[in-house]
Parts: C-alpha cells; sequence; structure tokens
C-alpha cells in the first residue's frame, strides 16, 4: 500500500479515512465510500471566474495583482500549483469542468458550439443525490442549464454594468456592477432559499476580468498615479518561435480598440469600425452615479493622454498601463467580492462544513510576449488558478505540485458527494491529492487541443506537456498555414522564447514526446 508522507499527516484524521489509499471505482462507489467512513457530504460554493490568469493572483506570486481574499482563501486551503485548461477558451473549458471531458468528447471545440444539453454533468450528479443546487452569473454554454433548482446566467458574454440576466423565467435586468450582482444573487440564495436539511452545491460564476476589463467604481482609484510592472517579453519579436506566434492578432501594441479597450474618449462625427461601434452601449449601462466615477477617472487621464499622444515603444507602455489596471481591478473587484461570500459562510455558520473551489476556465495573457487574450498552449493561457478550502479537512496553506486539469473536477466533486462521475469523464478525482497524497500513477503529461480559428488569428494546435517539456503541433489548414512544431525546455527556457525541435541536442527528447503525444491522441480518443 502508498504510504502517507508523514509531514502531511496533521490534515484531518476525516479525510485519511474518507480517502483511504487508492481510488474509488464507480460500481461500488456508495460501498467504498461509506467504508472509508465518509458519513457526511460537503457543501460547495464552485467560484468560476472568467479569463482570470495566475499572473494576476497574489498566492501565485503575482507582483501585480491585489487579491487580498483570495489570497487568504489559499493560505487557509490549497493552491494547486500547476493546473491546466485542456483548450484556452471558454466555452470548451466550462464545458470540460461541467462533464470532466476533453473537447472531441463534449463536443464544445470552440466558442459559438451549443452545449448538448442531454450532457451528464457533475450538477447533474449532484443534485440527483440529493444535493440542493443553484447557479448565477456568466455560462456562455448557448443552451440553458441543467440540474439547477435554481438559476440566472447572463446572456453570452455578459455586460459589466446593469447586467441582463437569463433565469428559468424569462429575462431580467440587475442594476449595478456585475461582480457585485452575482454576489448578491449567491448570498441572498444562501440567506433565503438554502434547504438546512440537504448539502448545497452553489456556483459564482463571475464576467470579470474578461474583456473588456471594465472595472467598477469601488476598484476604479487602484494604482490610479503609478505604474505597474511589466511583464519581461512585453517586446517579444516571436522569432524563435513556429510562424503562428507573429500571425496572431492579440497585440498590446495593435489589437486594443481605442474607445471599447483603451477607454479612450469616442470621437464625434467618426464612423467608428470594429469593437468601438460598442463603447457607447457599454457606457450608457451605468447609472449616473457610475458613469461620474468613471469619468472622474478616465477624464482626465484621457485629456492629458491627448495633449500629448506617446508614441512607439512608449505607446505601447501606455496601453499596457491602461489595459492591465483595469483587468486587475476587474480581478479586485471578484475578490472583493470572494470576500464578502466568505463573510456571509461565516455568518451562517457555514464555513466549516463548505469546500469552497476557486478557479478560471484558462489563464490570460498580462502583457507577456506582448500579448491580451489566451488561447494559445503557452505557459500564461494554458495554467489555471486552482484554489480550494474546507477548514477541518484540507490542512491550511498546502500547496501541490501535481499536473491537474479542468477534467479532474467532476470526478472530485462527484466523489465528495458519494456519486459516480459523469458518463463522459476522462479526469480523474483530485480527492486524494487533497487529502496530502500522491496516488501511485498520477498523469505525467497533460493533453492539450485548441481548434479555433477566427477572432485573435490564433492557429489550431495541440500537444503534450510534461513537468519540464512542451511539445506543440500546428497541422495548418491547406493553403492556410505550414505545419509547424515547437519544443521547449521550460526549465532552461521559462518564457517559451526559443523553440529546440530542431536542435540535435534534444532529438532524443522531441522522438519521446512525439511518441508520448501520439499514444496520448489515441489514449484520449482522438486519433
Ligand atoms: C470575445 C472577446 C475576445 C475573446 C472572446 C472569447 N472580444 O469575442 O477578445 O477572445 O470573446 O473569450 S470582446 O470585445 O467581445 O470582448 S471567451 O472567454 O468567451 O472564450
Ligand atoms: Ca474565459
Amino acid at each position: 500500500m502508498h504510504r502517507c508522507a508523514p509531514a502531511r499527516r496533521v490534515a484531518a484524521v476525516l479525510f485519511f479515512a474518507l480517502v483511504g489509499c487508492s481510488a474509488p471505482d464507480a460500481a461500488d462507489h456508495s460501498e467504498r465510500r461509506e467504508a472509508r467512513g465518509l458519513t457526511s457530504r460537503p457543501n460547495i460554493v464552485f467560484i468560476l471566474a472568467d479569463d482570470h490568469a495566475i499572473e494576476g493572483f497574489g498566492a501565485y506570486g503575482s507582483e501585480r495583482a491585489y487579491t487580498p481574499n483570495l489570497d487568504r482563501l489559499a493560505a487557509e486551503g490549497l493552491l494547486f500549483e500547476n493546473a491546466f485548461c485542456e483548450n484556452s477558451l471558454c466555452g470548451p473549458s466550462r464545458a470540460a469542468f461541467l462533464t470532466g471531458a476533453y473537447s472531441h468528447v463534449h463536443g464544445f471545440r470552440q466558442n459559438g458550439n451549443s452545449f448538448d444539453p442531454s450532457l451528464d454533468t457533475f450538477p447533474r450528479r449532484l443534485h440527483d443525490a440529493g444535493y440542493q443546487t443553484a447557479l448565477y452569473g456568466k455560462w456562455h454554454l448557448g443552451s440553458d442549464p441543467q440540474g439547477f433548482d435554481d438559476w440566472a446566467i447572463l446572456p453570452g458574454q455578459g455586460n459589466y454594468y446593469s447586467p441582463d440576466f437569463i433565469g428559468p423565467d424569462g429575462k431580467f435586468t440587475v442594476s449595478g456592477y456585475v461582480s457585485d450582482v452575482v454576489t448578491d444573487m449567491a448570498v441572498e440564495w444562501l440567506r433565503e432559499e438554502r434547504d438546512p436539511d440537504a448539502p448545497f452545491l452553489l456556483h459564482v460564476h463571475h464576467k470579470a476580468p474578461h474583456r473588456t476589463w471594465m472595472p467598477g467604481p469601488q476598484e476604479l482609484s487602484l494604482w490610479a498615479d503609478e505604474d505597474l510592472p511589466e511583464p519581461a517579453t512585453l517586446f517579444d519579436d516571436w522569432s524563435g518561435r513556429a510562424p503562428a506566434a507573429a500571425e496572431q492578432e492579440m497585440t498590446i501594441a495593435n489589437h486594443l480598440w481605442p474607445a471599447h479597450d483603451l477607454k479612450l474618449p469616442i470621437p464625434a462625427g467618426v464612423e467608428l469600425t470594429g469593437p468601438d461601434r460598442w463603447a457607447q452601449a457599454l457606457l450608457d449601462r451605468m447609472s449616473d452615479d457610475e458613469r461620474a466615477a468613471w469619468d472622474a477617472h478616465f477624464g482626465p487621464r484621457n485629456d492629458a493622454f491627448l495633449a500629448d499622444p506617446p508614441e512607439g515603444d512608449e505607446r505601447v507602455r501606455w496601453n499596457y498601463q491602461r489595459y492591465i489596471k483595469n483587468y486587475l481591478r476587474s480581478v479586485a473587484g471578484v475578490d472583493r467580492n470572494v470576500g464578502r461570500l466568505l463573510a456571509e459562510l461565516d455568518e451562517l455558520g457555514l464555513a466549516e462544513n463548505t469546500l469552497i473551489v476557486y478557479a478560471s476556465d484558462q489563464g490570460f495573457y498580462l502583457g507577456e510576449h506582448g500579448w491580451y487574450d489566451k488561447r494559445w498552449m503557452y505557459e500564461e493561457s494554458l495554467r489555471l488558478p486552482l484554489v480550494m478550502r474546507w477548514p477541518g479537512v484540507i490542512e491550511a496553506g498546502r500547496r501541490e505540485g501535481a499536473l491537474v486539469q479542468n477534467i479532474d473536477l467532476a470526478a472530485t466533486l462527484c466523489e465528495l458527494a458519494g456519486t459516480p462521475a459523469p458518463t463522459l469523464n476522462q479526469g480523474r478525482s483530485l480527492v486524494p491529492l487533497v487529502a496530502g497524497r500522491e496516488p501511485a500513477g498520477w498523469r505525467e503529461a497533460i493533453y492539450y487541443h485548441y481548434y479555433e480559428w477566427g477572432t485573435h488569428n490564433v492557429a489550431p494546435h495541440f500537444g503534450v506537456r510534461t513537468e519540464r517539456y512542451k511539445w506543440i503541433v500546428y497541422p495548418g489548414v491547406e493553403g492556410e498555414s505550414e505545419a509547424a512544431v515547437e519544443l521547449f525546455d521550460l526549465e532552461a527556457d521559462p518564457h517559451e522564447l526559443h523553440s529546440v525541435h530542431a536542435d540535435p541536442a534534444y532529438a532524443g527528447r522531441r522522438a519521446e514526446l512525439e511518441a508520448r503525444l501520439a499514444q496520448m491522441r489515441v489514449a484520449v480518443g482522438e486519433s
């Protein structure tokens, strides 16, 4: 039998009894669970942010972010240092969280697809196992949520101010700032709707910090008159990478729209193009007070910009500062609302028996490689934050380095709820890792596949990442782009600036990774 590490034995006795030292079979799941001594099932709060990169999260080492409440969550719980998505895009990743399956199995490969509402998901499983379930916030899966006793979702991407919602009874609008409004709904449900005789699953899905990074009134003054640090690769020229890296349209330098993204004044009497056409409509959703706070912040700074517009690299730096501050202010709004939710759980006496999971659907570029947005298999968008807190059960302040993915959450929560994982599940339960034990045969590599070729012009690619190496294949489309490959040694080249796929010194490693990728594609059913 695999022994549990002595240093980690302080984790609650209940939990060791709970997980034992072997993985569960779906067939005899309930019996095994009972045999493990798991008699009570935790409440679960699943907080899912949109596009929140670890570089925007203090506990992950960010020097730029302001996240005191998220840092508290990590200090009181478990932080997964190596958590990854399998497809760095909203819809596919959310579908992977729900089903435990890769994109080619759950079928939602790219935004614009519609999630098959008949698919088995972890909320459905928990609901059927007696959990009271609710969901508030961003959904972005096309079809209506299934398996929730109550829900209210933002249509599509949702709006930052005066957000519209769709609920079981139709559409409605709520005034205020979206992160506050979504949290208000969750708090009200906990206070008014919760059944004290059943465990609950509460999804709190934030829109923030998704583009177009509109901070709430309470966060506008953060870093008002100071510059944030620039990433080392802000002026990357994409040499040393496959051609696709230079062909994207997601640069801080050239692909941020003046009004929509940079919050510069909307010029009068000019026919607007691109996303700038929507900028006025977004501002018009604000109340007079919200608009006054917005103008008081941006007005004088925009005047200074227009009086002496920076050029060349200085303009890139100005764009970066404008972008990163608004992104991190949007993160800070999520953080403040996580604090509200923690306080509410304390107030209601629910903190002890509640597992809180905080995650994002994918990572994001905060100026690294000169970019915003996500999609790539490079580290910044491949990684996502994953933090769990369960007082008295999860040892406070732990960090877990095993390679985990969004597809693992469904099996994890189903195991804790005492129900088999969803039928399409391809992930592994994180319960043993949560208990401080790496089970024998844990994965040594993750599989990734990005399919969409549209917005931001990122070429489809797939690959494998081990603890140290990353192998990426761009299959190309006839007549559009040639097939290309990349091999990164993350230890020697953590910023992924020099692909060594053609370096003879890495020939053996390349062959090994190619073989591993081929095996993984067969194993996951994509080849
Ligand atoms: C929108 C954004 C894009 C973003 C996609 C996907 N433009 O189209 O920048 O890449 O969503 O994001 S916006 O101006 O409309 O915000 S995802 O998180 O939903 O996958
Ligand atoms: Ca997203």
